[in-house]
């Protein structure tokens, strides 16, 4: 690889923290001063995999928990070659949800461990940076209500913060915890911050694989 290689961002937190609005605001932020960025969100749901998924998250179907958590994770791997691709060329990927979602979401159902939900996605391109919206129940509860998928339910998304809280301790992972509960330009340019310095020092690094 010759050049400088993009950076990876990621941007995580529990529903309603504001993932989407600042994942499109961050990628045109970036691309106007100059930094080559593109959008992804996982899941995608776009492939064969991910139509399954959203048949199963809108419940238009039901498949078994360890199944749709291996989905959820070959649904990331059958976008890596894409993503690496992208990276090697330069470009930055801003991505709204990665394994971080996989595991909270899995391991927040009863009878799932954090380490048996992290094992499919172990490998994976390591994040540069994962931003982690944060955004306390009662705050998320201010916000419009639930629409009707799968998971969006208030009891369910305070077990998710707790995975998303331990998942966070994990000192081999530049996560960087974001106050959601401010205004769009203010979380945007706290967010624009990490990300240019992130993009700085990935240029001369190369790409490490999560978990490993
Ligand atoms: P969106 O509302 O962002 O489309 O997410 N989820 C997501 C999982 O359970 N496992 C995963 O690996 C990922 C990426 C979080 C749809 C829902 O899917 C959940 C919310």
């Amino acid at each position: 690889m010759t050049g400088r290689r993009g950076a990876l961002i990621i941007l995580e937190g529990v529903d309603r923290a504001g993932k989407t609005t600042q994942s499109t605001k961050l990628v045109q932020a970036l691309q106007d001063r100059g930094h080559p960025a593109e959008m992804m969100k996982f899941p995608d749901r776009t492939t064969k995999i991910g139509q399954m998924i959203s048949s199963y998250l809108v419940k238009a179907t039901n498949l078994e928990d360890h199944t749709v958590h291996l989905l959820f994770s070959a649904n990331r791997w059958e976008l890596v070659p894409l993503m690496k691709e992208k990276l090697e060329k330069g470009i930055s990927l801003v991505v709204d949800r990665y394994a971080f979602s996989g595991v909270a979401f899995t391991s927040a159902k009863p009878g799932f461990t954090l380490e048996w939900c992290k094992s499919p996605d172990v490998g994976l391109p390591k994040p540069d940076l994962v931003l982690f919206l944060q955004l306390s129940p009662a705050e998320a509860a201010q916000r419009e209500t639930f629409g009707n998928e799968r998971y969006e339910r208030a009891d369910f998304q305070k077990t998710v913060l707790q995975r998303f809280n331990q998942l966070m301790t994990d000192p081999t992972l530049n996560w960087q915890v974001i106050d959601a509960a401010r205004t769009i330009e203010e979380l945007h340019k706290d967010i624009l911050r990490h990300s240019e310095v992130a993009i700085e020092q990935a240029a001369t690094q190369p790409l490490k694989e999560l978990w490993k």
